[in-house]
């Protein structure tokens, strides 16, 4: 794997969105294509796939993972896995610039040091979504989750603690990157149905890379 330089936000803004989540404008958009580039390169070793929930439905979203530990869905349930179960091997390292990212998007909403063990990659095509749900499969909730947007732009739905409350819906771009910690950790999200487009550097398609300590 090649190394790239992190490039810092040429236009930092933050908005906050909940008691501990915030959003980062743009914190990620001058680095983009390093990390789509990157993405090609883990792909190319743990392909995309449309994994089973353990109700037995094929999720929307295509998902692959770097990290110690990958999170996988199959009819036995939800897990964080060493190896990936289609190939046998360990996945990815996370990449460097990855690391940086993550790192640096987490120190900007207020938590320190913070190592991610878990990068999971999800690609959106049109219509693909995630329905509303926590994550809840790591060992330790006091960590925050960061979350990068590339490519089309997508509605992130964010609800409170309890699945009945009304999620807001919040318009996420290219670059765009979201700090979930403290109180916000538990929250309920999703992501809405995937509008058609085309986007430069990666094409039909919604790439988020969701960094997790999950061991
Ligand atoms: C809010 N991914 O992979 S990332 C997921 O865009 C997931 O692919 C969505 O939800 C995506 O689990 C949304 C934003 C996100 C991630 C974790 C959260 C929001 C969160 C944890 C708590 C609250
Ligand atoms: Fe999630």
């Amino acid at each position: 794997m090649r190394n790239y330089e992190l490039w810092p936000s040429d236009r930092p803004s933050t908005e906050p969105l909940a008691d501990g989540a915030a959003l980062l404008r743009g914190f990620a958009s001058r680095n983009a294509a390093a990390l789509l580039d990157a993405v090609r390169e883990i792909a190319a070793i743990a392909p995309f796939r449309h994994m089973i929930t353990p109700g037995g439905y094929r999720m929307s979203v295509a998902m692959t993972n770097c990290g110690e530990a990958g999170w996988v869905s199959d009819a036995t349930g939800y897990r964080y896995d060493s190896h990936d179960p289609e190939t046998g091997r360990p996945w990815p390292a996370i990449p460097e610039l990855f690391m940086a990212l993550a790192a640096g998007a987490a120190a900007e909403a207020g938590f320190a040091n913070f190592t991610p063990d878990a990068c999971l990659i999800n690609r959106y095509e049109t219509g693909a979504r995630l329905t509303l749900h926590q994550d809840r499969d790591e060992q330790d909730f006091t960590k925050p989750i960061v979350s990068v947007s590339l490519g089309l732009p997508a509605v992130f739905l964010f609800g409170g603690s309890r699945r009945k409350e009304r999620p807001r819906r919040v318009r996420i771009e290219s670059g765009d990157v979201a700090v979930w910690g403290g109180p916000a950790r538990l929250a309920f999200h999703g992501i809405a149905p995937l509008a058609a487009g085309f986007d430069s550097l990666a094409g039909e398609y919604r790439i988020n890379l969701t960094f997790r300590k999950a061991l």
